[in-house]
């Protein structure tokens, strides 16, 4: 296939962002009192506004050709019938599978992946209702009060992400936490808080190799062993989750505790496999379902809706226009919601590991924009440190409000204000503020004309600046599934459009491997020849600090 940029599509939808470039969003609203209703999808627990973009009719429609040109469904299936889409693994990738509720089949190389699925499921259920109800017992014969969940990057984010959110169905009597980074400042600082008597680490390691979750793990072991004696500790203290059972045994982990996933399981993708574990601790092993089932629905829906009425085809679709065609490459992710705090490093993972690629699946280098730079806060601490940007700022935002309509907290007259806050700022950015309103507001707050002539352009707003809207009813489990899924296609429809493969990360392979040389030299203390004169000076000082 030629390159997506040189198709009529794309060619269509370059002359259409300069013909609609004259046509703020403001004039759009007043040409058509339904457009607040006309763009909008309700799916799943999940009602997308869309309308603060700056399109029409013809740009979803334009937006939906391109989509046909780079085969969208064609792929979308692929992905389903457990094709090994991710080409450069040679990897097929499933997590829908994972969360598969209904009687769709998935197959691996034609073998039916499902019961294992549901084995380990069955597993999941099993253990994490004994810890839960104190059923499984520590070393000492004491309850496990805490659970240690330790692993990184896609064996972390989406686990920590989603105790978080549901942190209202958490049981008091057991906290679930997470430790990720090699630092040991964060290891050490949890451990003094807690007992070897009553703790159980989840070792969370798809490949069993990182460097990070071992180092965490073995420290973690001794800190056990040193408070309970015996080797014998460690089988009531700690289990796995891999799929690399020989790494597991040979860290000390009895195979019985281990929990399985597989290779067509992607890391990031892979929080509805046994990486999920603390999940099913936190929150229950029913809670764990509902998410599976929220994450299916908006599977069947990505799988079955019309492109057009698809919710993760049109988001998708809008971040392909903004970053192609409007000079914006960086998205804002803002949940007006504090326990989903995580949800935006969540979603940077997701999303900048599986689209900032800069060659095609076949290795072609493109020559337009891919992945945005996606970040994010809840709000409305956003709003008070960096909304200035986005309001006022020379770049181009894109931003997805995430709002549930209903707290799990009552604490009276909050939630309001949380409401009213989210769509005053969504509607901040599409409206703006003009010269002759700011200038009006001036008026009647009595500044004299001196003033106004100096104040005036600093208080105009220029608006026009592109928003979606997520309301959901409410935080549970099953919204949240649906949500996170959402956002998954979405990443998946637009690797599709740029022609990447969305489910590699070799970009994270060089830093590692360099990690570990210059660990060698540290270790050794010497600097290894042939480093390049800034690295060797920085490896010479922190062994001048060793000293
Ligand atoms: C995610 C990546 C990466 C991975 C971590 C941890 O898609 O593959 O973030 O999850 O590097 O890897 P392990 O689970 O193998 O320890």
């Amino acid at each position: 296939m030629p390159p997506i940029d040189q198709s009529p599509a794309w060619k269509a939808l370059e002359q259409h962002a300069t013909d609609l470039a004259d046509s703020p969003m403001r004039d759009l609203f007043e040409q058509d009192p339904a457009r607040g209703q006309r763009f909008t999808l309700e799916q799943c627990g999940i009602y997308l506004d869309y309308s603060k973009n700056r399109i029409t009719e013809q740009t979803l429609g334009l937006l939906i050709g391109l989509a046909e040109t780079a085969d969208l469904v064609s792929w979308r299936d692929r992905m389903v019938r457990g094709d090994r889409v991710n080409n450069t693994e040679d990897r097929a990738v499933l997590h829908m599978a994972l969360r598969n509720r209904g009687p769709r089949e998935y197959r691996v190389d034609g073998r039916d992946v499902m019961p294992d699925i549901r084995s380990v499921l069955d597993r999941m259920s099993a253990f994490s209702e004994a810890v839960r109800s104190g059923r499984w017992l520590g070393h000492t014969g004491q309850c496990i009060t805490d659970v240690v969940s330790i692993g990184i990057g896609g064996s972390s984010l989406g686990p920590k992400m989603v105790c978080e959110a549901l942190r209202a169905y958490q049981s008091p009597d057991l906290r679930v936490q997470f430790v990720s980074n090699v630092d040991g400042a964060q290891l050490a600082q949890l451990l003094a808080t807690l007992q070897p008597a009553t703790t159980l680490f989840v070792v969370a390691s798809k490949t069993f190799t990182t460097q990070e979750t071992l180092t965490n793990a073995r420290s973690a072991r001794q800190w056990c062993l040193d408070g309970l004696g015996g080797d014998a500790a460690i089988a009531r203290h700690f289990v796995a989750v891999s799929t690399n059972r020989t790494a597991v045994v040979e860290f000390g982990i009895d195979p019985e505790n281990m929990f399985e996933f597989w290779d067509w399981v992607g890391g990031r993708y892979s929080l509805w496999s046994a990486i999920g574990l603390p999940v099913a601790l936190a929150v229950g092993n029913e809670c764990f379902e509902q998410l599976l089932a929220g994450a299916y629905e908006m599977d069947e829906h990505f799988i079955a809706a019309p492109l057009e009425n698809n919710m993760p085809v049109i988001l998708a679709l809008l971040g392909v226009w903004y970053s192609n065609f409007a000079h914006s490459h960086t998205l804002a992710v803002i949940p007006y919601d504090q326990n989903l705090r995580f949800l935006p490093a969540y979603l940077q993972q997701a999303d900048m590991e599986s689209n900032g690629k800069r060659v095609t699946r076949d290795g072609v280098a493109v020559d337009y924009q891919t992945g945005p730079v996606v970040w994010g806060q809840p709000g409305t601490d956003a709003q008070h440190s960096f909304f200035q940007l986005i309001h006022q700022g020379t770049r181009l935002v894109q931003t997805d409000f995430i709002l549930p309509l209903r707290s799990h907290y009552a604490l009276t007259g909050h939630h309001d204000k949380l409401i009213a806050n989210c769509l005053a700022q969504a509607q901040a950015l599409m409206q703006g503020r003009t010269a002759a309103e700011a200038r009006a507001e001036l008026e009647e707050h009595g500044f004299d004309a001196a003033a106004i002539q100096r104040l005036l352009p600093h208080r105009v707003f220029p608006g026009n600046r592109p928003s979606n809207l997520l309301l959901l009813d409410q935080v549970t489990p099953t919204v949240l599934g649906a949500l996170i899924a959402l956002y998954e296609h979405k990443i998946f429809v637009q690797g599709v459009v740029w022609g990447l493969d969305s489910f590699d990360q070799w970009g994270v392979e060089l830093g590692k491997q360099l990690a570990s040389e210059i660990l060698g030299d540290l270790e050794r203390a010497s600097c290894s020849p042939g480093l390049d004169s800034s690295t060797a000076g920085l490896v010479r000082r922190s062994l001048a600090a060793k000293e």
